[in-house]
């Protein structure tokens, strides 16, 4: 396992300077965050990132995340020139040596949460979700934005986006995910790339939207729809997690044990009642997962790829990008790397 962290690029309050005194981090996981989606990432910009990584004396082999655009999801006609920028951009980073590239199939809507920044009992904010304040959510009103949701569209875009959807079932979106994977997977096969698809957050759907990376039945649909070694998946525990029905360490060993695990992203969440969570801190103690047998669990499979901590508390008064401030997920990190090390000390 090597123990990695998200950076935002030059954007980012955190700085790679501050990334480097997290003891045990090795490894930066990043993205061209000024290209619009769609278009190819140009080498020009990939080159000066990783340069800029690799100066501060990290590795960069993952992107989180070149996201898809939605007229693919939507199986548009659009989606072929779409889909051959895709290969391009996977070109390109093959060409740096990127080894992992992380996307999501969610959608118009990334990870959702009813509130960032939720005062929890030790005086630090963390992300929730309340199932009943997100339904009464309209998102055609515009007046929503979270973090991880792209920003770019207008209101009556937006609009028109999830009127559209709404002639999407989950059998649509599966055959547009199928032939998105037929396309990309042998460009990503011949490029040394591993493509790693990150689970629905939540893990069902929201605003009547068609959501389908949320179990394990459906993770093996979709290692199945194309077979190849490049066909593979983010294990989020965070965004599987909140579905008690989710066996997170059964499906470390299962999607881990046939090398399908290319990414890993650890985290702890707190089920509060049915469909609604918040975000604790990563010991297991804190929230509703064991994140003890979670991390046997890649101990066991022989895990080598990247892991990181994710979404983090705002705490010590820090404030700045929602889950993606420095110290929680510098403490998750280091708890991490503390169970793993327990776990290579028993091995021995
Ligand atoms: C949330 C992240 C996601 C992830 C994308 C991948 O914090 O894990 O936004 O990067 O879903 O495409």
């Amino acid at each position: 396992m090597q123990m990695t962290f998200r950076w935002y690029g030059d954007d980012d309050k955190v700085t790679l300077e501050n990334i480097k005194q997290i003891p045990g981090v090795t490894g930066i996981v990043s993205a061209i965050y000024d290209v619009p989606v769609g278009e190819v990432w140009p080498m020009e910009k990939i080159i000066a990132l990783k340069k800029k990584i690799e100066d501060r004396g990290f590795s960069f082999d993952t992107v989180e995340s070149v996201p898809v655009h939605e007229d693919i999801k939507m199986g548009l006609p659009t989606r072929d020139k779409l889909i051959a920028n895709y290969c391009e951009t996977l070109k390109n980073l093959s060409k740096v040596g990127i080894k992992v590239v992380c996307y999501n199939f969610m959608p118009v809507f990334d990870w959702t949460r009813s509130d960032l920044d939720y005062e929890l009992e030790d005086g630090s904010t963390a992300l929730i979700y309340r199932q009943e304040d997100v339904e009464k959510m309209d998102p055609s009103k515009g007046e929503l934005s979270l973090p991880g949701w792209d920003s770019s569209y207008t209101k009556e875009e937006l609009k028109g986006l999830l009127k559209k959807y709404k002639e999407i079932t989950e059998e649509t979106l599966w055959g547009n995910l199928k032939y998105f994977l037929e396309k990309i997977i042998p460009v990503a096969e011949d490029s040394d790339i591993k493509m790693a698809i990150h689970p629905d957050d939540p893990p069902w759907s929201i605003f009547g939207l068609p959501r389908i990376i949320t179990c394990k039945k459906n993770l093996d649909r979709l290692i199945h729809l194309v077979d190849s070694p490049s066909n593979g998946i983010t294990l989020c525990s965070g965004s599987l997690g909140p579905n008690p029905n989710n066996d997170i360490p059964d499906m470390i060993r299962y999607f881990g044990g046939k090398g399908k695990i290319h990414f890993a992203h650890t985290r702890n969440v707190k089920i509060t009642e049915h469909k609604s969570f918040e975000e604790a801190p990563h010991r297991s103690i804190d929230g509703s997962l064991d994140m003890v047998e979670i991390m046997k669990a890649y101990h066991d499979v022989g895990f080598d790829g990247p892991m990181r901590p994710d979404h983090g508390r705002m705490i010590w008064g820090e404030t700045g990008r929602p889950g993606y401030g420095l110290y929680d997920r510098a403490l998750g990190a280091v708890y991490l790397n503390g169970i793993w090390e327990t776990l290579e000390n028993q091995a021995k």
